[in-house]
């Protein structure tokens, strides 16, 4: 019997198709405002395979010489993020508990040959605030580890409709996403797969 590391809570097919079908329409309404771009690794100015977005009043952003970081507007256009559609913020309450908003609604846009290698998510200044992934489109190799790189790993599904909240002690913990399986939805014409996530950047209130 395997476990999900602490803290880590899979709500397999949460949202139903209406829902998915709204969330896909206002993100590309984000798109057309806040232009997907493709984010390079610092110092090497690797491109990664998965392009990206953001709305809200911070956006997680990266390139060669700055690093990873969030900002208030968008690398290429210079204006700023976006609102986080309604619908978002109000799964946000309903999922977390919490009364205070999330500031950063990441937008992740994987092709089907896109993949995102083992990494931690700690550019924020607040990790006692969970993280709240959602999966549109075709479902992922989803792999988590623990705090240490070489912490064993473990790797599960994720489909259209899922949600993933991480909090508490798998909120440092290395993860990735090892591939997608083209033709797994219909819900993205072109294929492909987004992984919105919804993260509190500053202290909270
Ligand atoms: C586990 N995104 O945007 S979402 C990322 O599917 C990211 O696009 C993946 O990793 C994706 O940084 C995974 C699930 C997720 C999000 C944040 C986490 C898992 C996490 C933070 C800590 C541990
Ligand atoms: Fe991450």
């Amino acid at each position: 019997m395997l476990e999900l590391p602490e803290g880590l809570k899979h709500l397999p097919h949460y949202l139903g198709e209406d829902e998915q079908q709204a969330l896909v329409a206002e993100i590309r309404d984000v798109v057309s405002k806040a232009p997907l771009f493709t984010p390079v690794m610092p110092r090497s100015g690797q491109p990664m395979s998965v392009r990206m977005t953001n709305c809200g009043p911070l956006g997680w952003v990266t390139d060669k010489e700055k690093g990873y970081r969030y900002q208030q507007y968008h690398p290429d256009t210079g204006v700023r993020w976006p609102p986080i559609p309604r619908r978002l913020l109000d799964l946000w309450h309903q999922l977390t508990g919490l009364d205070y908003e999330p500031e950063a609604c990441l937008v992740n846009f994987y092709a089907d040959s896109a993949k995102m290698g083992l990494h931690q998510d700690r550019d924020e200044a607040e990790f006692s605030a969970p993280v709240l992934s959602i999966s549109l489109g075709n479902s992922c190799l989803f792999r988590i580890g623990g705090a240490d790189r070489k912490d064993k790993t473990q790797s599960f599904r994720l489909d259209s409709g899922d949600i993933v909240l991480i909090g508490g002690a798998s909120r440092l913990n290395f993860h990735g996403v090892d591939r997608i399986y083209p033709e797994t939805s219909t819900l993205l014409k072109n294929g492909g797969r987004i992984n919105l996530t919804l993260r509190r950047v500053t202290p909270a209130p």
